[in-house]
């Protein structure tokens, strides 16, 4: 059985993550694969709890290192249960988010240390990481008004400018840092140009 590709989605609020995930599963398909959808934090019932705890504006404060451990307690269980078993089947695994947005928002937004947060990306996920990751990107304004104009605000999108520019600027800085892995594009133009980037990436990826 050949291992399936593991293809990730990134990009802060509103950029077109959920919107766009339908549209590159329908690309890969034309080529034949099998694709499993998912999400992070989330993927499996205890996943999707932990989702719903941090996501949750309620109650009382979670610290900075108990969002960390959340989120890769969340990742151990989605690994197991969910992306390795789809990978060893052969399935490709599409998972919206995944740890580049650790680093962005834990990392970035939240001032921890990259060691830290490699630390536990090599506990929890010993030698799994993305073969492709989408980042899709817009200035932070132009996602917000997006996020707020569909629903309520979560948590994290509750947060100040200054955090969402610091998940931005973390996240292009990866980019630049791993460019044969991740492959940016500007969210900012109407979708169909959008989606015809996206499909030009996965064609160069297939060949
Ligand atoms: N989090 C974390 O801190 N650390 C981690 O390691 C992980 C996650 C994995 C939940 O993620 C939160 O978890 C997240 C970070 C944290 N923080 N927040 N917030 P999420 O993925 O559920 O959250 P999200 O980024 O807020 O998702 P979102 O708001 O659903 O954004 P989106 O999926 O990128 O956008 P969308 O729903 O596809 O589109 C938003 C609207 O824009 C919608 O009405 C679309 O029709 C419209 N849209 C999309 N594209 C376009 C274009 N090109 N033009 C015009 N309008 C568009």
């Amino acid at each position: 059985m050949i291992r399936g590709k593991f293809i990730t989605l990134e990009g802060g609020e509103g950029v077109g993550k959920t919107t766009n995930l339908a549209f590159i599963k329908s690309c890969l398909q034309q080529y034949k694969v099998t694709v499993a959808l998912t999400r992070e934090p989330g993927g499996t019932e205890l996943a999707e709890k932990i989702r719903q705890l941090l996501l949750n504006k309620e109650g009382e404060t979670i610290t900075e290192q108990a969002e960390l451990l959340m989120i890769f307690a969340a990742r151990a269980q989605h690994i197991k249960h969910v992306i390795e078993p789809a990978l060893a089947q052969g399935n490709w695994v599409l998972c919206d988010r995944f740890t580049d947005a650790t680093y962005a928002y834990q990392g970035g937004g939240r001032n921890i240390s990259k060691f830290t947060i490699e630390w536990l990306e090599n506990l929890v996920q010993g030698n799994l990481k993305p073969d492709l990751t989408i980042l899709l990107d817009a200035p932070i304004e132009i996602g917000l008004a997006r996020a707020k104009a569909r629903a309520n605000l979560d948590r994290f999108e509750a947060e100040k400018t200054i955090f969402f520019e610091q998940v931005r600027q973390s996240y292009l800085s990866q980019a630049a840092q791993y460019p044969e892995r991740i492959k940016l594009i500007n969210a900012n133009q109407p979708l169909a140009h959008v989606q015809k980037e996206l499909a030009e990436i996965l064609e160069t990826f297939f060949q």
